[in-house]
């Protein structure tokens, strides 16, 4: 089926133009424009999401909650149904699934002022909050052991030992880092299976780019691709978000003498952030949130350099070297926040305090 097929069996007819849309490192995206509105079309990369009806059972029970939850429903995450009434539409072996496309919103890859941050603490920590009496349980697991950093090292280590010797020389560095800093993996995975940090509904891809903002208003409207929503901690949400706008530049940029953490930045987003969690959250959860941004950042560090041991099979990449440039990059975070850890404990303190 080409893509006007594919349109038609989402009852989309009179399409004016169809654009690619370059976000995202998993799924191929599609802007459809008609007359009347836009859609977004996405084929859902099922070598990563196995089962893409499962997928898209859990997207469809969150965003039912959300809508009940709010007083307003996010336009964003209007999924469109298929001819026949399903949330997803199976050809030869490919899924696809529409949502509809808002003109007016926008999506950032930079920070261009920091009222962004506290928008995007607020919408992280609205998020969460509207999701704290859902039973996580009744999400399927749709990426096994997701956020389990520990699993991710393990792997690692194997095809470390498995890739060629130019290879595991390239990344020698890297991996003697990852290795001399093993004990802090485990940390949220351990606290969640003891039953000491809750169990809850977890987003699991909050970055800068999945929060969608009004064009107009520069308010935050809602977290969008909910492709990874499972059971987990709401500490893999706020280390992910941290991570990815703090250094103020691409994940990618091969630049490392750029790559700081902006402390200005962190404060606005925590601010808005524990103004929403502050009747949720728990104290077992707050102390652990400085550690779940190394924990994360260490995580898609290891994640990259494993991805490119194995020849990219995971992630979108542009050039050979792609992942390995995205590992250098993150990993010169991971060290930095490491430096700073104690400073920003005192920040979360001082902010939490507040709203106490
Ligand atoms: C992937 O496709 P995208 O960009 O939303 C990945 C995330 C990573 C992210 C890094 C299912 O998300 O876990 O943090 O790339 N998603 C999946 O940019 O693996
Ligand atoms: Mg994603």
């Amino acid at each position: 089926m080409n893509i006007l097929e594919i349109c038609h069996e989402f009852n989309i007819f009179n399409v004016l133009k169809v654009e690619n849309n370059t976000n995202g490192l998993i799924n191929k995206s599609y802007i459809i424009k008609t007359k009347d509105r836009d859609y977004i079309i996405q084929k859902i990369n099922n070598s990563v999401f196995k089962d893409p009806f499962l997928l898209m059972n859990n997207i469809e029970k969150v965003i039912n909650h959300l809508n009940e939850k709010r007083q307003f429903k996010c336009e964003n995450l209007e999924l469109i149904s298929t001819k026949v009434g399903n949330n997803c539409l199976e050809n030869d072996g490919e899924f696809y699934r529409c949502y509809n496309f808002v003109n007016n919103s926008i999506t950032y890859d930079f920070v261009e002022n920091p009222s962004q941050i506290y928008e995007m603490g607020k919408v992280l920590g609205d998020f969460q909050t509207s999701l704290s009496d859902f039973n996580p349980k009744d999400l399927k697991i749709t990426i096994p052991d997701f956020h389990d950093t520990k699993k991710r090292f393990e792997k690692l280590v194997e095809t470390f030992k498995n890739a060629d010797s130019y290879k595991q020389q390239e990344v020698s560095e890297l991996y003697f880092y990852i290795i001399k800093n093993i004990d802090q993996y485990s940390l949220i995975t351990d606290n969640l299976n003891r039953g000491i940090l809750p169990l809850r509904v977890v987003h699991n891809d909050t970055k800068l780019n999945n929060v969608i903002f009004d064009k107009n208003t520069k308010k935050a409207k809602c977290l969008i691709d909910l492709d990874t929503v499972m059971p987990g901690s709401l500490l893999f949400d706020f280390g992910d978000a941290v991570r990815s706008f703090v250094s103020n530049t691409c994940e990618d940029a091969k630049d490392l003498s750029n790559i700081g953490f902006d402390m200005n930045l962190f404060c606005y987003f925590v601010i808005g952030y524990a103004y929403k969690v502050r009747n949720i959250i728990t104290d077992e959860e707050i102390a652990l949130l400085i550690d779940s941004i190394y924990i994360i950042t260490m995580e898609i560090t290891i994640r990259f350099i494993t991805d490119y041991l194995e020849n990219n099979k995971y992630f979108m990449v542009k050039y050979d070297k792609h992942n390995l440039d995205r590992a250098k990059n993150q990993i010169t975070l991971a060290k930095t926040i490491e430096y700073k850890k104690e400073q920003l404990r005192k920040i979360v303190k001082n902010v939490f305090t507040r709203f106490e």
